[in-house]
């Protein structure tokens, strides 16, 4: 069955010589010879890095396709290009050349419920310190983000949540206003 996948892009470090705002660009070139069908891609965004004083802006971006493919051979090409563009993994939450996050697939809730509504509750003084080791979906953070959620709604103001019943558009006009003016097409 073809479903539709979520994906958010972020970089704040340059990969080698190339900027971030080319590293995703790049990046999206790579998803496109994937070979999905129906590649949505958002403008890109300067945002301020999350946790602020963490480290450089990032560039920002998202994107959507439909695909038959399963979630983990999705998230299996996303790292990939991960490892494609340069991407060192380091500190959570640091520095990155590229980061590439699976935000959805379809209405799907990964590994399960009770599993999900663990991480989506998850304490924010917890949440820099504890990565899951199994696949999320959603995201458990689409719903806290401006820099997912402003890019997002460009290309899928429509997608359902499917734990929250909210659309990409309802989470984001839920958002505190002054999070989402931060959040800059460049
Ligand atoms: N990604 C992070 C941590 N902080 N901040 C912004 N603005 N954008 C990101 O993509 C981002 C972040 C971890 O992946
Ligand atoms: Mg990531
Ligand atoms: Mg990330």
């Amino acid at each position: 069955m073809k479903q539709e996948v979520l994906v958010a892009l972020g970089a704040n470090l340059p990969s080698g010589t190339t900027a971030p705002e080319h590293t995703l660009a790049d990046a999206l070139t790579a998803l496109g010879d994937c070979g999905y069908a129906h590649l949505r891609k958002s403008r890109f965004f300067r945002t301020p890095c999350f946790p602020a004083g963490a480290g450089p802006d990032y560039v920002n971006a998202a994107a959507r396709f439909e695909t038959e493919a399963d979630a983990a051979s999705v998230l299996s090409v996303l790292h990939q290009i991960e490892a494609e563009f340069g991407r060192e993994r380091t500190q959570r939450w640091g520095q990155r050349t590229l980061d590439l996050d699976l935000l959805a697939v379809g209405d799907q809730v990964l590994p399960d419920l009770a599993t999900h509504t663990v991480w989506r509750t998850l304490p924010l003084e917890q949440q820099g310190q504890d990565a899951p080791a199994e696949l999320i979906l959603p995201h458990p953070r689409i719903q806290d983000r401006a820099f997912v959620l402003v890019p997002l709604a460009e290309i899928a103001p429509d997608w359902c949540h499917p734990v929250l019943g909210q659309t990409v558009q309802e989470m984001l006009d839920a958002l505190d206003p002054q999070l989402t003016a931060e959040v800059i097409a460049i």
